[in-house]
């Protein structure tokens, strides 16, 4: 049974009925969908920091977490003993790819000096064990927003000392992400934001972190480091507001400071909706501009606004998300779908963690299910397609093809009665759509 005391996880379709909770029902890693394999379209990964590390606290209550490796109260043993616990974990559950901050995987020393020792031993571990199992680093980073020195931000403190440190941190973090190979590289701003506009030089700041990433990219250039830059939008929490506050203002940031060709972006569920958005809206917005680059596969709660971290089981929104994946051909150029979730406080044993994931993992199996056969049937391109048609010929066209002007639109528009514009109108059935849409999910996953 090995160190977890639970077997290898295993598909076994729907043969044992709904209810058993330690096997996938939909996840098939090697059943072709769509002209590749589930596990090639999903790319799923551990997020190290909440499946290891995470106590499962609240503002209100300390951890219920019951964890194995507790029994070692050193932090660097405990961080070795981890390293076993986790590859057994990716290997039970069959995912190919894991994520990483610095801060979660060694203790700090005082200096950068000695925290880097410390990160040393325990890659060293990671990266015999990577090779011994074939599951490989999707990405890492760098958590500039834990330590107290990260008070008022790293990139974008207001203290050089504290930007000066995070650069340090920053050229470790990317000679380790080169020597386990990582897919990506993520930066979420965790702190790279204001708490109070009077006291903030927004402009400054954001020079201040653009100026941080050129040489983030420059320094990987150097040591040959080719992992796909990423940011992470987040509006707010921690600070009140965040920079990098949705996909749009992040591909602005991006634009504005000559930062297209490095950075893609790293969507996450939670955090859409923390911004407004739907989860959909983000990876649309993201598609549509060619900056789509790895997803954090989380959910938040509808009556709840902040961010939740739960493992995505909302059916409805995995298909959105994988509808976009198989529009766009995959997550990104080396994407996958980290599970930046935890369990709930009030499902604390080791059992529950791998529950989690499976969870998770079938709930974007058969989001993939649906969508492939959304996909197939061309529904929503064909719908798309009509809502549009009047711009595919006559005046529509003109609109398109740039021959139009004001003069010219007003000229064809100036003598059409009112009956007339209202029948170039056509109703969008939006409830048909839905509940056809409804009907996929339903058909789809009966055939599976
Ligand atoms: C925080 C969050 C982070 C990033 C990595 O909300 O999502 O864990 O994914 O720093
Ligand atoms: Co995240």
């Amino acid at each position: 049974m090995g160190l977890w005391d639970i077997d290898k996880i295993e598909y076994v379709g729907r043969e044992k009925g709904p209810q058993e909770g330690l096997a996938f029902h939909y996840y098939d890693a090697d059943k072709v969908v769509a002209g590749k394999k589930m596990k090639d379209w999903l790319r799923f990964g551990v997020a190290w920091w909440h499946t290891f590390n995470q106590e499962l606290v609240d503002p209100f209550g300390t951890g219920t977490a019951q964890r194995p490796y507790y029994k070692y109260t050193d932090p660097m043993d405990q961080a070795l003993a981890k390293v076993d616990y986790a590859f057994e974990l990716f290997t039970k559950l069959g995912v190919e790819y894991f994520c990483f901050h610095d801060r979660d995987i060694a203790p700090e020393g005082d200096t950068l000096r000695e925290t880097n020792a410390n990160l040393d031993k325990v890659v060293d571990k990671i990266e015999e064990n990577m090779k011994a199992t074939g599951v490989k680093l999707l990405w890492n980073t760098s958590s500039l927003f834990t330590n107290p020195r990260f008070v008022s931000g790293a990139a974008t403190s207001p203290f050089a000392d504290i930007y000066a440190y995070a650069a340090g941190q920053l050229k470790k973090s990317l000679e380790i992400g080169k020597r386990l190979g990582a897919e990506n590289y993520v930066f979420w701003g965790g702190r790279e934001g204001y708490e109070n506009l009077w006291n903030t030089e927004m402009k400054r700041e954001q020079d201040h972190i653009a100026a941080f990433f050129h040489m983030c990219a420059d320094y990987a250039k150097e040591i040959g480091m080719d992992a796909q830059f990423l940011i992470e939008p987040k509006p707010k929490e921690p600070t009140l507001h965040q920079y990098d506050f949705d996909a749009a203002t992040a591909i602005n940031f991006l634009r504005t400071y000559d930062l297209t060709d490095v950075f893609k972006l790293n969507l996450e569920g939670n955090h859409a909706n923390l911004a407004g958005h739907t989860y959909q809206h983000e990876i649309r917005v993201a598609r549509e501009a060619g900056f789509l680059g790895s997803l954090d596969a989380n959910q938040g709660d509808k009556l709840i606004g902040w961010d939740m971290d739960e493992f995505p089981t909302d059916l409805y929104e995995t298909v959105a998300v994988m509808w976009e994946v198989l529009a766009a051909g995959s997550i990104g150029p080396r994407g996958g779908l980290n599970f930046d979730a935890k369990p709930r406080r009030t499902s604390f044993t080791p059992e529950d963690l791998f529950r989690a994931h499976i969870a998770g993992m079938d709930s974007y199996a058969a989001g993939l299910l649906v969508a492939a056969k959304m996909h197939e049937d061309h529904y929503i391109e064909d719908l798309q397609e009509a809502r549009y048609s009047s711009f595919d010929s006559g005046i529509g066209a003109t609109v398109e093809d740039g021959t139009a002007t004001l003069a010219s639109l007003a000229e064809y528009a100036i003598d059409k009665p009112q009956s007339e514009l209202i029948a170039a109108t056509k109703s969008d059935h939006l409830e048909s759509v839905k509940a056809t849409i409804n009907n996929y999910i339903i058909d789809a996953l009966a055939e599976a």
